[in-house]
């Protein structure tokens, strides 16, 4: 019988983060870790960044689009925490050093203007709460080998949370056709991959959505002010020294993003 306990696995998957360790997955000797569990992990995980002075600044959806999903061999959502340390400016470099195997993906942000609470919450009535929307990328940094890893040991690992970048000042929802919102993903000047919000969910209101009512059902809201990252549109490419990652988007701006 294994012998790990939620203090135990936050300790691994914190100390692999500081020490950028990937390792193996917490499944392969957990019999234990069903998905309960492992969102009480990411829960106390977080819980320890406040305490050792990082703020929550919002949450994000992960493994929202249907080719993720398939990719990693997952098939369902998750939500996971955003703090201020992971927050970067826009434009501001990505410090490789500080990371294990980096990987960015474009989004869609949501800025919340009010606080929202599921169950029972809708698209329309999500997209209701939201203050702004943004162009974001988020760099995502798996503690587990090759990114490879079950549902219980992403979750745990607070979705490969690493950075994010929000790109300013936004545009009411009111002024968008979400699922239409197209992106250009670029490397080094090559666009590389294209979607639009439909990516998401169907569209990027039902996964904030899912996110309110999922995150209700643990009895926590997204608070007015929070972000919301709301999942992948492409596929997360990887982040080399020098490499600058562009997401062009249609309405929403562009974000460059460079690796030093
Ligand atoms: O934000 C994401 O979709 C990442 C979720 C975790 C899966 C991964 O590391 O790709
Ligand atoms: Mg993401």
């Amino acid at each position: 019988m294994s012998d790990w306990t939620i203090d135990r696995a936050v300790d691994e998957l914190l100390g692999r983060e500081a020490d950028r360790r990937a390792g193996d997955r917490l499944s392969d000797d957990w019999e234990g870790l069903d998905l309960p569990t492992a969102y009480r992990v990411q829960d106390a995980l977080v819980r320890r960044k406040v305490e050792s002075g990082e703020r929550v600044v919002g949450v994000k959806l992960g493994l929202t689009s249907r080719a993720k999903q398939q990719r990693m061999g997952i098939d369902s959502p998750l939500t996971a925490w955003l703090t201020d340390a992971m927050m970067l400016p826009e434009g501001a470099p990505v410090p490789l050093h500080e990371l294990i195997h980096p990987r960015v993906e474009p989004e869609i942000a949501f800025l919340m203007g009010e606080r929202l609470c599921g169950p029972g919450v809708t698209a329309t009535s999500a997209l209701a709460a939201v203050r702004s929307v943004h162009a974001g990328f988020e760099v995502i940094d798996s503690r587990f080998a090759d990114f490879a890893f079950a549902l219980p040991d992403v979750v745990a690992d607070n979705a490969s949370s690493a950075r994010f970048v929000v790109g300013g000042p936004g545009l009411p929802p009111r002024d968008l056709d979400l699922a239409r919102e197209a992106c250009d993903l670029g490397s080094d000047g090559r666009v590389i991959d294209s979607a639009t919000g439909a990516a998401v969910q169907g569209h990027p209101a039902e996964a904030l959505a899912l996110a309110a009512n999922s995150l209700g059902a643990r009895g926590i809201a997204i608070e007015e002010g929070w972000l919301v990252l709301s999942g992948g549109l492409t596929d997360a490419v990887p982040l080399a020294p020098e490499q600058e990652i562009s997401a062009e988007f249609a309405h929403l701006g562009t974000l460059r993003l460079t690796g030093v």
